[in-house]
């Protein structure tokens, strides 16, 4: 099935990456899609154990923030589940803010196989990461590593070493890599957030006035790393 996709693909580039024009052929008929478009998983809140209504609340804020200033772009927010509380949470928030459900939306599926599984068109994905931006570990970051390869370690160890809790950095995604040809995929932003795991490095200890912050800058650098990719 996920295969069977990207025979019929074309990828078409324009300037920096900042136009992508992706045809996807699927079960006969041709879609097409240019719209840039920002995946992201809810930061913090599994591996690293964030409170879930203090990130909703967050997210929704951020979300409000950056939505004015995408332009013709979008926002999605992905989990693996139909049950996500955190999904379910922030869709209920949104909609109580009246956020236009065009420019920003929740997605159920696997975030490295949005197109191939889900019909979604995402060429940008946040990935969040560990201080040293190193493959493994569990949840979305191990995911991403495997599907997008040895290209992105490559990629990002050119970036950047290490992040610091709220910090992100933007990785371009070699077309060599198999995740580009495969789902569209053209940028990916490592961001690392708050910890309140013991078992990880930098655990907060339910320091929730730090952790908000940090979660705040983690959102707040990503979207503005996702603004630098369209505009
Ligand atoms: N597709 C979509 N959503 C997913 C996927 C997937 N393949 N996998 C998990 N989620 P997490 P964190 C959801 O744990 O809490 C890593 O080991 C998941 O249900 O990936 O920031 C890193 O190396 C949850 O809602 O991120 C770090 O050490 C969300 O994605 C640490 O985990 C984030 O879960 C970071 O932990």
């Amino acid at each position: 099935e996920a295969g069977s996709h990207t025979a019929g693909d074309a990828l078409e580039k324009k300037g920096k990456f900042d136009k992508v024009v992706v045809t996807t052929s699927t079960s006969g008929s041709t879609a097409s899609c240019c719209i840039p478009t920002l995946a992201f998983p809810s930061i913090s809140t599994a591996d690293f154990q964030f409170d879930l209504e203090k990130a909703s609340d967050i997210i929704v804020e951020q979300v409000e923030e950056y939505i004015s200033r995408i332009g013709e772009a979008k926002l999605v927010m992905v989990d693996l589940s139909h049950g996500s509380k955190i999904l379910s949470l922030v869709k209920t928030k949104a909609a109580k803010k009246n956020i236009d459900s065009n420019k920003f939306s929740t997605f159920v599926g696997d975030i490295t196989q949005l197109r191939s599984g889900g019909g979604l068109s995402c060429n940008v994905i946040a990935n969040p990461t560990n201080r040293e931006i190193k493959p493994g570990g569990g949840g979305v970051n191990a995911a991403v590593f495997k599907a997008a390869g040895f290209e992105l370690e490559v990629a990002t160890k050119e970036r950047a070493e290490k992040l610091a809790a709220g910090e992100c950095v933007i990785v371009p995604l070699p077309s060599s890599s198999p995740w580009f040809g495969a789902e569209g995929v053209t940028h990916v932003i490592h961001v690392l957030g708050p910890n309140m795991n013991p078992k990880r490095p930098d655990c907060l200890k339910d320091d929730y006035t730090k952790g908000c912050k940090i979660l705040r800058e983690a959102y707040s650098s990503l979207f503005e790393g996702f603004v630098s990719i369209v505009k």
